[in-house]
């Protein structure tokens, strides 16, 4: 199914001539706690865009109900893409994906919600090309970046009630194939977790991340975890804040990663300046889609940065498409995105993501996402969303 073409090929534009948004409600099989809470379902607002040619092309807003890691939340996605974004761009013509945010410039914010648009012009371009969404993006990427056909992956661990049952967790996830853990910790569960994990497992990729629930002052603390042999730490300071991570780099052995500080190219060009980062966690959500994604992507390329692909525990049409980015081959750290069984019963898509030899998630094997819609699901979700929004789907 892969079809290589130059990159001078022209690709074919396509019109926009309809958009809906359904927003739905999946159950987890099991709820994830970060520093700020528990979440027992994903919600997410998806984008149905139709082309005038009949092409359909999905995207996801990756969102949750509780504006804890971003400030967005489904009825915030759902207010600014119809309102405004919506209106501005249905009957526009895309000759290049890259010209997109252009047409919703004006409109400020809402990173998540104009992803998840920005994805849907992606994949009905794919779709519209005959193209799978990974090659689109290689397409784009630069020269010699070919797209590997799989991503390797790790497994992103949330909060468990007691160090017993963390490491439990740890056994299955790597009795299942995954080659990285990540951790999630707070104030008060760091050192402990992190100290019974790498005795039981001396070798693993092991990683934290802290979700921006630390400060500054935390520094000698946060240089006690040093001794755990730890791929990087991710996120400790405030989520908006660079500079402090700069400092903070200067005492610790341990790489920091960044998630939540960077949400542009523009922001990752400072922490690179004053050394506030090791290795880039990019989600293409929040940095407001895939244009700017793909010139983070250059950026990477050109400072050596290390950089892998963060999730959202997104359902199938935002995971199928941050796998086919995270194939591309500057994604040298294992991404955040794990197979269909850690998340879900049944996803809104199929095939499910099946985690392969060497930790790995295939690109699904079709244009564009990859992925079909299964439209019994997509109703049962949204019928979920509905009768639980009066509390955002929190049970
Ligand atoms: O900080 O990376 C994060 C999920 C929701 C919000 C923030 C984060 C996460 C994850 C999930 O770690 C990773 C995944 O999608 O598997
Ligand atoms: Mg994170």
């Amino acid at each position: 199914m892969t079809r290589t073409i130059s990159k001078d090929t022209h690709l074919k534009a396509i019109q926009i001539q309809s958009i809906n948004l359904h927003t739905v409600l999946l159950p987890y099989l099991t709820p994830f706690e970060t520093s700020f809470g528990a979440e027992t379902d994903k919600v997410a607002v998806l984008v149905e865009l139709t082309t005038d040619a009949g092409i359909v092309g999905w995207g996801e807003c990756s969102i949750e109900f509780w504006p804890g890691y971003g400030s967005e939340t489904a009825l915030t996605a759902q207010h600014i893409l119809s309102e405004f974004m919506l209106p501005a761009v249905v009957g526009e013509t895309i000759a290049d994906p890259r010209a997109f945010p252009a047409l919703i410039k004006r409109f400020r914010g809402n990173h998540h919600a104009r992803a998840g648009l920005e994805a849907a012009v992606w994949d009905a371009f794919a779709k519209s090309n005959d193209m799978r969404l990974t090659d689109c993006f290689a397409h784009y990427a630069p020269p010699g970046h070919e797209p590997e056909g799989r991503a390797t992956v790790g497994v992103s661990i949330g909060i468990q009630p007691s160090l017993e049952a963390t490491v439990a967790v740890v056994n299955q996830r790597l009795s299942e194939g995954y080659g990285r853990v990540k951790l999630k910790i707070k104030r008060g569960w760091d050192f402990e977790v992190a100290r019974a994990v790498r005795a039981a497992h001396p070798d693993i990729l092991l990683m934290l991340d802290a979700n921006s629930d630390y400060q500054p002052e935390d520094a000698e603390h946060l240089a006690q975890l040093d001794q755990f042999n730890l791929l990087m730490i991710e996120q400790p300071l405030s989520h908006d804040d660079i500079f402090y991570h700069g400092q903070l780099q200067k005492r610790l052995r341990t790489r920091i990663c960044l998630d939540e500080s960077v949400k542009s190219a523009s922001d990752l060009q400072v922490a690179l300046q004053i050394g506030a980062i090791g290795i880039l966690n990019l989600k293409p959500a929040r940095v407001g889609g895939f244009s700017e994604s793909l010139e983070i992507y250059r950026i990477c390329v050109e400072n050596d940065l290390p950089l892998w692909i963060g999730g959202m525990l997104e359902t199938g049409v935002g995971r199928a498409a941050n796998v086919s980015f995270a194939a591309l081959p500057a994604v040298n750290l294992p991404s955040d995105i794990s197979a269909t069984d850690r998340y879900f019963a049944a996803d809104l898509t199929e095939p499910p993501f099946v985690l392969g030899a060497e930790s790995t998630l295939a690109v699904p094997d079709g244009y564009g996402i990859g992925v079909e819609i299964q439209r019994d699901r997509l109703e049962e979700a949204k019928q979920r969303w509905w009768e639980n929004r009066s509390h955002g789907g929190a049970r």
